[in-house]
């Protein structure tokens, strides 16, 4: 028997931006409108593939030097594109305001060619992207709601249908919302927005309307390990686990030695290099995974693995995303058995998007694994320009909460730890 390759024939690369709700995060809040790079891997054999990564200005060179180097690679060799990936030296550029911490530049810039090519893989055997990675473990992968404090609109724009959530009960409808129309049964808060005290009543507010879900709180490093060890007994018995209270894997070792609940990160454990260090300090007790910056699919099976060996849980890390990478998202969420958690997606508060037609139904907070072949999601042509059209026009080429906050809040600093 002969194998044929499938060859890597080109690599588009189309930063867009799509609109986004003024969020609140210890770092600032959400820009007008949120960036994101969609990437179509074409092959001498016809098929295409996708992935969607991050679109800040450095990302985005690497991308297209990544883009250039794998040009005639087969695309069952993701090593070897790994291997030209790494060969390019990617920046080390801190993506998502660094929310994220220090992730792998090989690692992030692979991440979305890896996805294309597993894509296009599961179009040529015909099977869903999840059947490549293992099989589907489970029918539909649970998610959390993301509730977020939240502004009733952008300055100087009319208010979205969200309304305003500064305080307990703004959070609490949010909750509701969201609860009530994706059916959700697991909530997580973003803090570090406000001081620890009004948090800890959000939660409340929230274990008193919700008593049955499991709840989170993610202050993205906003406080001092005394002031997160004070949380965390205030809130024994009411989180999950606490995600990110303090800076560093010290700092969270330290709170960890205190704390009643497990501490989960996406900040001080977002490379491989990290996870050594943590576990001999005991710093986490759960990974958020991120395809993203793990190094695509694959990659994040073999952190599954690492976390599964050591007993740590594991769940998924999300930004503001579109629905390439919430398919990507699902099929390898699908295909982990030791997912322990409901993952994240910022998926609810987006109202645009490049996948056509409605690809995602949320039923009890789950979403089924698409059954097509490859990711299962295709690009509406239409949109995708208008996305770009609009990234053009937008004017933003990085995120920069922490900017945008400041042009509203004059004198208004970044901080970390704030309390
Ligand atoms: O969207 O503001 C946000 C989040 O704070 C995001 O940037 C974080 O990376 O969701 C993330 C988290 O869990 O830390
Ligand atoms: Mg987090």
């Amino acid at each position: 028997m002969t194998t044929t390759s499938i060859r890597i024939t080109g690599v588009t690369v189309t930063p867009v931006a799509f609109t986004d709700p003024p969020l609140l995060n210890s770092v600032g809040v959400h820009e007008p409108f949120a960036l994101r790079a969609i990437i179509e891997i074409a092959t001498d054999a016809g098929l295409t593939g996708l992935g969607e990564t991050y679109a800040d200005e450095k990302h985005l060179a690497a991308l297209r030097a990544a883009a250039a180097a794998i040009e005639g690679v087969d695309v069952y060799r993701t090593e070897e594109i790994y291997r030209r990936v790494q060969a390019l030296h990617p920046a080390e550029t801190l993506v998502s305001s660094g929310l994220v911490g220090q992730t792998a530049a090989t690692d992030r810039v692979f991440s979305p060619f890896e996805v294309a090519c597993l894509d296009i893989q599961g179009k040529a055997a015909g099977r869903p992207v999840a059947d490549l990675l293992g099989g589907a473990v489970r029918d539909a992968v649970p998610f959390s709601a993301y509730l977020f404090y939240k502004w009733a609109e952008h300055p100087g724009a009319d208010a979205d249908d969200w309304g305003e959530a500064l305080d307990p009960d703004g959070i609490v409808a949010q909750a509701r919302r969201l609860v009530d129309g994706y059916g959700f049964t697991a909530l997580k808060l973003k803090g570090g927005v406000f001081p620890p005290v009004q948090e800890i009543e959000a939660v409340r507010a929230l274990r008193d309307a919700f008593p049955d879900h499991p709840l989170r709180l993610d202050p993205n490093a906003a406080w001092t390990p005394y002031t997160s060890v004070k949380v965390a007994r205030q809130l024994d018995g009411v989180l999950e686990y606490l995600e990110d209270p303090t800076p560093g894997i010290d700092g969270m070792a330290e709170v960890a030695r205190k704390a009643p609940m497990p501490l989960a990160t996406n900040m001080c454990v977002v490379a491989f290099g990290h996870v050594p260090p943590a576990i001999r300090a005991n710093a986490v007790q759960v990974i958020l995974s991120d395809h993203h910056y793990w190094g695509g699919l694959r990659r994040s099976q073999l952190l599954a693995g690492i976390c599964e060996t050591f007993g740590l849980g594991l769940s998924m890390h999300s930004n503001s995303h579109l629905g390439v990478s919430l398919a990507a998202m699902v099929h390898l969420a699908a295909a982990v058995p030791n997912l322990t958690y409901a993952c994240d997606t910022h998926w609810p508060w987006k109202s645009q998007d490049v996948v056509a037609g409605t690809p995602f139904t949320f039923r009890g907070g789950s979403l089924a694994v698409p059954s097509g072949a490859g990711l299962g999601v295709e690009l509406d042509r239409d949109q995708l320009a208008r996305l770009h059209e609009q990234y053009l026009a937008c004017g933003l080429r990085n995120r920069d909460d922490t900017g945008y906050m400041s042009r509203v809040v004059p004198g208004y600093q970044r901080k970390q730890p704030r309390w």
